[in-house]
């Protein structure tokens, strides 16, 4: 006789929305509450980007520096970087206590032409001890099997936002697309790292569906990066209006609760943000950062900003499967 999978509960809008409103110190305190039933809450763990290849991207994300199609001034188009260059760059981020490495490339998806010296890249990567990462745009199933057999552990693809509000930034590829790509992430086995934006005019509801969504996927992300919108000059969102913090750190605590055994990660916009709001995100839930005084194209707080606030707040980087 066939076996079934157990019943999962699916999280309702309502319910997500509820949790989110709830007044701040009733969800500040459910939110630690899950969170240290399932992680250690002074321990982060520390992930490194490098762009592999930047600028002249197709696509048209209206936050987005790298794309060929933004109104302004655009990046000049980087090829694609020799492979020692990046394992060189790993061994630096090694060095500096990161434990994953998370290379991006500025695609629509991956070329067949590129495939040979990415998978070199996440073999060379791998090779040094280090977690590796890869966001490279839409994957096919086989270049997703490709992947994981190199031995790439996470792949980055973000919903960025919720399904009604998604259309407003991105043209070119649809949500149904992005599910897509994480479907066959997660049928090649790599774990799945997906999240999005806040601060780029969407509503609350916006906010909360992004989350439902992600929560509700047959298994959640491992990995669930939430950006504050960095606001680049000469894109679509330059003048965006910049979210309220409170408000920002209510969805990383809605986003700890709705799926309680990832990795949240406090991604983008950490320079624009104070110490005190960076300290109640970690409260609320995040355990993980971009560490490094460059994320992709952007400015983020280098090594010395992020040890003095470790220090202060008697955070301990998270070791490789630092799980308690
Ligand atoms: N080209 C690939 C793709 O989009 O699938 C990978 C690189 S892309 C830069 C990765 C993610 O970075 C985006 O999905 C978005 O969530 C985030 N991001 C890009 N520009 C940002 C900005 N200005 N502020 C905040 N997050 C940003
Ligand atoms: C994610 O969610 N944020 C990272 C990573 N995944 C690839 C990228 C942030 C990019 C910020 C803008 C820039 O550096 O250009
Ligand atoms: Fe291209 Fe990725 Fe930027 Fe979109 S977010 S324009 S796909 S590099």
């Amino acid at each position: 006789m066939a076996t079934r999978a157990p019943l999962r509960a699916l999280w309702t809008r309502a319910e997500a929305r509820r949790i989110y409103d709830l007044p701040f110190a009733d969800l500040m305190f459910e939110a630690q509450t899950v969170h240290r039933r399932n992680f250690d809450p002074n321990r982060v763990q520390m992930s490194r980007l490098l762009s592999i290849k930047t600028g002249g991207c197709p696509e048209d994300c209206g936050y987005c520096s790298q794309s060929a199609r933004m109104p302004g001034e655009k990046l000049k188009a980087s090829k694609l970087m020799e492979v020692e260059r990046v394992i060189d760059e790993a061994k630096k981020a090694k060095a500096g206590g990161a434990t994953r490495y998370c290379m991006g490339a500025a695609w629509r998806s991956p070329k067949d032409r590129d495939m040979d010296m990415v998978v070199a890249m996440v073999e060379g990567v791998k090779g040094l001890g280090l977690e590796t990462c890869m966001t490279l745009g839409m994957l096919s199933p086989d270049q997703a099997f490709r992947l994981k057999e190199a031995g790439l552990d996470y792949y980055n693809h973000n919903l960025d936002t919720s399904e009604r509000y998604y259309s407003e930034i991105i043209t070119t590829r649809s949500f149904a697309d992005r599910l897509e790509t994480l479907s066959n992430v997660r049928d090649a086995g790599m774990k799945v790292c997906a999240g999005g934006i806040l601060g780029m005019g969407e509503t609350v509801e916006d906010r909360v569906d992004m989350l439902v969504t992600l929560a509700n996927l047959d298994e959640a992300p491992e990995s669930v990066p939430i950006n504050m919108l960095i606001p680049i000059p000469g894109t679509q969102l330059e003048g965006a209006e910049r979210i309220d913090s409170l408000d920002f750190v209510r969805t990383i605590a809605l986003a700890r609760i709705m799926m309680p055994q990832s990795h949240v990660r406090l991604s983008a916009g950490r320079t624009e943000m104070s110490d005190e709001t960076q300290a109640l995100c970690f409260l609320a839930g995040a355990n993980s950062i971009f560490v490094g005084e460059t994320l992709l194209t952007a400015d983020n707080p280098g090594e010395d900003h992020d040890a003095s606030l470790f220090r202060r707040l008697g955070v301990e980087p998270e070791a490789l499967d630092g799980r308690p």
